[in-house]
Order: C-alpha cells, then structure tokens, then sequence
C-alpha cells in the first residue's frame, strides 16, 4: 500500500502521525477521531480523513473511499457516544464559512438541543 498523503505543514496530519496529542476516540485504517479542542457540545468530536485534502468536496472528488470511511467512523463515533439518534454533523468549506483548518473534517456535535441554524 502508498503511503497516506499527507502534508507537512498541516496541524491536522501532524496529529494523525502523534507529532501533536489530541484525545483519540477512535480511529480506522483511513481516518481518526479525537475531542475538538474548544468543544461547542457536550459532544464535540471531529472525524478526520488521514488522506490530506484541504475539504470534503475535495475528499469526496479525489478519495470517494476515504469519504466512505469517513462517514463509517462518524456513525461508530455517534454510537460510542450515546448520540446515535441525535447529532448534528457539519463540514465547513471556506474560510466565510467557518473553516480554520484547511484538512477535511466534520463535526460530530450532540449532548444539547441545536435551534440555530
Ligand atoms: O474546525 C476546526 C476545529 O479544530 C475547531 O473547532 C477547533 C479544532 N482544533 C484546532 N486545533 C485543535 C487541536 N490541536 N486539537 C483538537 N481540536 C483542534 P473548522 O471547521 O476548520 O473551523
């Protein structure tokens, strides 16, 4: 198997290789799981592909199998912590939309009611 790609300069594959802790949850052969750092839940969990694509349209474009597995750990992640039946998942693309860390990731939130849209 290729090595993952990865870059050198993201905060989000240092992580996936341990160069930063985080608080890993779980983790598959193609993506990882650990707590968001400035948590906006009770549950706040981001599911990481450990291919480097800056965001998700580029992740389902260039790695439709890693989009899959991404989703496979989101709905793992959701059961293991009790919010299978309620959470809210976001990917943001761009910076006007929120976007910090220019690596794929969704947002596993839940623990509270959500009115805002
Ligand atoms: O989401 C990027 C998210 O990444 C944001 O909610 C904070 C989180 N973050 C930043 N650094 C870390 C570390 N070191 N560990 C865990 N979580 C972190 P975005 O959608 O790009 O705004």
């Amino acid at each position: 198997m290729t090595a993952t790609p990865q870059q050198d300069d993201c905060l989000f594959c240092k992580i996936i290789n341990g160069e930063i802790p985080s608080d890993r949850v779980a983790e598959s052969e193609r993506a990882i799981a650990f707590r968001d750092i400035n948590p906006a839940a009770p549950v706040h969990v981001l599911v990481v592909p450990r291919r480097h694509e800056a965001n998700i349209g580029a992740l389902a474009a260039n790695a439709p199998d890693d989009l899959a597995a991404l989703f496979e750990l989101v709905s793992e992640v959701a059961e293991q912590e009790g919010v299978a039946e309620h959470h809210r998942l976001v990917f943001n693309t761009g910076t006007d939309a929120g976007q910090t860390i220019f690596h794929a990731h969704g947002h596993v939130l839940g623990g509270r009611t959500f009115t805002e849209r």
